[in-house]
């Protein structure tokens, strides 16, 4: 019999990760859907229609939808993934973002509960280094005191700890995989890493003339979520119940990951200026690979590409995450390195730049039919 796993937040950065992987390892996957008013999922629209593959109207903030759906699906795994997952967003939604990332996961819980399934089903919770917050330590690991710096990271540590009381409560396998940030081709737009991607494509190929960012000294350890989904099918399917820190081991700032991008955008930078005064300037341009634009490049040397606006200033910002993979890496054979920092930043970037390219094609052709004038 095929294992059945019902995933929460499908159409998110990991939620399509996640259905790949688990659709490619034989599972039956049901994920959780919201009603939008666009229906497009982009991240999922391959999947949609294929067999084994199912979705379910229901909402973190609706219990019965959640209990109806629980009983219905009778999963073997549940992946709590949906959440309010935007740190800044946080701080001007943070009720909503309460009840989604904590109370919701209160929901996912007791659902089991309401349909007797506490001793089958697993549980992973989407949990994060946001909890390390003010860092009390470097690198952080599974014992570091946590310090939420956020109404996101304040919401997901109540997350983690209604996991463990239900966990020992309960004697339910559930389980926080602790990770630490990761971006792929499929991030969402606003967060630092695919910003940059993103303009230093449109730069590159004229269409944007200046990216604005806010905390340029923030050092994060970035993986890549490809990877990382993997671990959160290991964690639960370790012989026990426990939480692990899932990160690279690797930190770089937001100024190192924008020099990078730029650089495989066909740009070398070089920074001026300090805080709201740092600038990122164009010191060299070379031409793009034909078969990612057949454009000259649209930027000259020494045009400011990069400025910095306290408008992407939070009111606490969590600037120092390391984390140490050492737990996950002996006890779930997982490899930490499989993409490096340099292969992340590089694979993010050639996929922009064909996006971008296609968007400009796109504008062109519409621009010919008349669609958009
Ligand atoms: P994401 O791309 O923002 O996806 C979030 C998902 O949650 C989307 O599918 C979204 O649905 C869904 N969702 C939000 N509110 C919902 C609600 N009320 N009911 C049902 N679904 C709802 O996030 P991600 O990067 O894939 O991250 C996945 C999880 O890992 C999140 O819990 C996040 O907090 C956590 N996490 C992420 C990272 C990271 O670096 N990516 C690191 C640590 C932890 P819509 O598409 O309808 O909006
Ligand atoms: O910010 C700084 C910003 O928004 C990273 C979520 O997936 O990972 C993510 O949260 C850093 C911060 O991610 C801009 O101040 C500078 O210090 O990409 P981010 P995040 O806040 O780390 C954790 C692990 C999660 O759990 C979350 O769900 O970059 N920064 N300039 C900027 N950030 C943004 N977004 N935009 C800027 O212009």
């Amino acid at each position: 019999m095929a294992k059945v796993a019902l995933i929460t937040g499908v159409t998110g950065q990991d939620g399509s990760y996640l259905s790949e992987f688990l659709l490619g390892k034989g599972y039956e996957v049901h994920g959780i859907i919201r009603r939008s008013s666009v229906d497009y999922r982009e991240r999922i629209a391959h999947l949609e229609g294929t067999p084994h593959f199912h979705l379910h109207y229901a909402d973190m903030g609706d219990s019965m939808s959640l209990v109806k759906l629980v009983g219905k699906v009778q999963p073997d795994e549940i992946y709590n993934l949906a959440a309010q997952s935007h740190v800044q967003v946080s701080f001007d939604a943070p009720e909503f973002t309460a009840d989604v990332d904590a109370v919701g996961v209160l929901r996912i819980l007791e659902a089991v509960r309401t349909n007797h399934l506490e001793k089958t089903c697993r549980i992973y919770q989407a949990s994060t280094s946001e909890l390390y917050g003010k860092v009390e330590e470097v690198p952080q690991n599974e014992n570091t005191p946590f310090h939420p710096y956020s109404p996101y990271a304040v919401a997901k540590l109540y997350g983690y700890w209604i996991i463990k009381e239900y966990r020992e409560a309960y004697n339910m396998f559930c389980c926080s995989g602790i990770l630490f940030n990761h971006e792929s081709e499929r991030r969402g737009e606003t967060f630092v890493t695919r910003k940059i991607t993103l303009a230093a494509a449109r730069i590159a190929q004229g269409t944007q003339e200046c990216l604005y960012l806010g905390n340029l000294d923030s050092l994060r350890d970035w993986g890549y979520a490809k990877d990382y989904v993997e671990c959160m099918w290991l964690i639960l399917q370790y012989d026990k119940p426990e939480d692990f820190v899932i990160a690279t081991g690797v930190q770089h700032t937001v100024r190192e990951f924008a020099t990078l991008a730029f650089h495989h955008a066909g740009i070398e930078l070089r920074w001026e200026g300090e805080g709201v005064d740092e600038k990122g300037i164009v010191v060299a341009v070379s031409h793009q690979p034909s078969e990612v634009s057949s454009q000259k490049s649209a930027v000259r040397i020494g045009d400011i590409v990069v400025r910095v606006s306290p408008d992407f200033y939070r009111p606490t910002d969590v600037v120092n995450l390391l984390g140490d993979p050492s737990k996950a890496k002996r006890e779930l054979g997982w490899n930490p390195q499989k993409t490096s920092f340099e292969q992340l930043v590089e694979l993010m970037v050639k996929h922009d730049m064909q996006k971008v390219t296609r968007e400009h094609f796109n504008l062109a052709e519409y621009l010919e039919k008349g669609i958009v004038k």
